[in-house]
């Protein structure tokens, strides 16, 4: 396949490409630069007139939950009447509240709810997105919630990497007990989703309303003896040090990071962790601190911006959202927007063949009705593809 006369943003040291070329096989990007460099032994087969449209690498959702039961629409109320997060949270609402639905809802419930979320995901061009357990904390449903996600990539066409968030919350029936839930059920049911083949990536909500530092460490030990790469919640509400504790892991991301400070920034430079704004949450909570995107940019730390789609702090289903507002409230530059849901959210995966238009990368690719690509992020509640190029179908 071969399109040509497209803008391409390329997310490589070429930049963004006016009258550009794709040549695409076996899956696979083939050739990418501008037309009048097109070698004419690719000038063949298959081609495709973009009339100018953008064309960027397809999206990637680095952070959701997109797997969850029912929904949070009462909370929401609460919150508007003056009821913190965390005081719902403390009152065992919160998560612990959609804990109490996904215990409840089987395979096919979780899959039927989660299926209108993943399409209309796919349908703003996002190829790659990632899907967390952390809403049984029982060993039964964490991985029920995880063969969940992986079915949903045999049913589209998308790619999806597993999170293991068993560190989300202390359920219930160990209030107060935190160590004991993380000995008898989280490790456990960690070691036993590891064994099915159902955890990418390892990751916790380091808070005060969560775990601490101390108990995150517990995890990232099991996490490392498994040999899986590790990511965290952190710094979302308040400062308690998640985020040097993920560096010096070498964590792939942290995530939310609003209260971390120029020394977290260091620490995450030091360790190559992405910082994984979540603009969405930052909305829904009313927060008002916002991350340190100008330490991440004078350290050199990579900003990957993502939905956190959930149904408490972030139930939001649009990552094109997602670019408008971590631009309108983090003040991100739409360049920075797309490299955040591009290629910066491919490392905070630890995926390197997406995320970028270039030889042998994934053929994983977005076209869109649009000239330039500060208009993804200027638009918000508008969806301008045109088409999405999935890999292995190409
Ligand atoms: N931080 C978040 O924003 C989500 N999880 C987390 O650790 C919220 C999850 C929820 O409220 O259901
Ligand atoms: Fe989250």
């Amino acid at each position: 396949m071969l399109l040509i006369h497209g803008t391409l943003a390329t997310q490589t040291d070429l930049g963004l490409i006016r009258d550009g070329a794709v040549a695409l096989r076996a899956g696979r990007i083939l050739w990418a630069g501008a037309m009048a460099d097109l070698p004419d032994a690719l000038a063949q087969d298959d081609v495709t007139d973009l009339q100018g449209r953008l064309v960027t690498p397809a999206l990637i959702d680095c952070h959701t939950h997109l797997v969850h039961g029912g929904n949070r629409a009462r909370e929401f109320e609460m919150r508007l009447s003056g009821a913190s997060y965390e005081d719902i949270a403390r009152a065992g609402g919160g998560i612990v509240s959609t804990v109490t639905a996904t215990r409840a809802a089987s395979e096919d419930d979780l899959l039927a709810q989660a299926l209108p979320r993943l399409d209309a995901l796919i349908a703003e061009g996002i190829a790659t997105l990632e899907i967390k357990s952390g809403y049984g904390l029982d060993i039964e449903t964490e991985l029920r919630m995880l063969r969940v996600a992986r079915r949903l990539a045999q049913m589209r066409p998308v790619r999806i990497r597993t999170t293991f968030l068993g560190a989300h919350a202390v359920p219930a029936e160990y209030r107060g007990r935190a160590d004991a839930y993380l000995e008898t059920v989280c490790l456990p049911a960690l070691r036993a989703a590891h064994a099915e083949g159902l955890v990418d990536a390892v990751d916790g909500f380091c808070e005060g309303i969560a775990f601490s530092p101390d108990q995150i460490a517990r995890v990232f030990a099991e996490a490392r003896a498994l040999h899986l790469p590790v990511k965290l919640h952190a710094e979302q509400l308040s400062h308690l040090g998640g985020t040097r504790l993920a560096a010096d892991h070498g964590a792939l991301s942290a995530d939310h990071v609003e209260y971390a400070t120029e020394t977290d920034a260091q620490a995450m430079a030091r360790a190559g962790t992405v910082a994984v704004l979540l603009p969405g949450a930052f909305y829904a909570l009313r927060e008002t601190q916002a991350p340190p995107v100008a330490a991440f940019r004078a350290h050199g730390v990579p900003m990957a911006v993502a939905t956190d789609l959930n149904p408490g702090t972030s139930p939001m289903n649009s990552l094109l959202l997602a670019m408008n507002m971590a631009c309108t409230l983090f003040r991100l530059t739409p360049d920075e927007a797309l490299s955040g849901v591009t290629l910066h959210a491919a490392r905070a995966l630890g995926l390197d063949d997406c995320g970028a238009i270039a030889p042998g990368l994934r053929a994983d690719l977005a076209i869109w009705n649009a000239d330039h690509p500060a208009e993804l992020s200027y638009r918000f509640g508008f969806n301008p593809l045109h088409r999405r190029i999935f890999g292995q179908d190409a």
